[in-house]
């Protein structure tokens, strides 16, 4: 129990000093839930290595949002806007699902992406 709480109180700590590199570009997303997918132009997050992201989500319907591999995610109520704030440690292509609070269990991970993070090498 005690090990639990250090480990979670050091993960923050680490977290929130990278979150807080003062040179490294900040770039802030907005995604726009409604019926369970976004408009086109929000649909490909493209960021370099190291890039601080901010992305803010809001939603018409209950569910929870990942970002699948950077192993981030929110819940989310309309009308209540959610926030990931991150460093974009690590390169790749990242699938963001929505998981709406209504679907079952066995469908949640099978839908399509809502959308996708784009890590490129600086
Ligand atoms: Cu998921």
């Amino acid at each position: 129990m005690r090990i639990s709480v250090l480990i979670f109180a050091v993960f923050t700590a680490v977290a929130f000093a990278t979150a807080q590199a003062a040179d490294a570009p900040q770039k802030t997303f907005d995604l726009v839930i409604v019926h369970g997918a976004v408009p086109a132009p929000q649909r490909l997050l493209k960021v370099e290595k190291g890039d601080v992201l901010r992305v803010r989500i809001t939603s018409d319907a209950p569910g929870e949002l990942h970002v699948h591999g950077y192993r981030l995610s929110v819940k989310l109520l309309p009308g209540q806007p959610g926030e990931l704030a991150f460093t974009a440690y690590a390169t790749g292509r990242y699938p963001i699902e929505w998981h709406d609070a209504a679907a079952t269990t066995a469908s949640r991970h099978r839908s399509a992406p809502l959308a996708t993070l784009e890590v490129r090498p600086r």
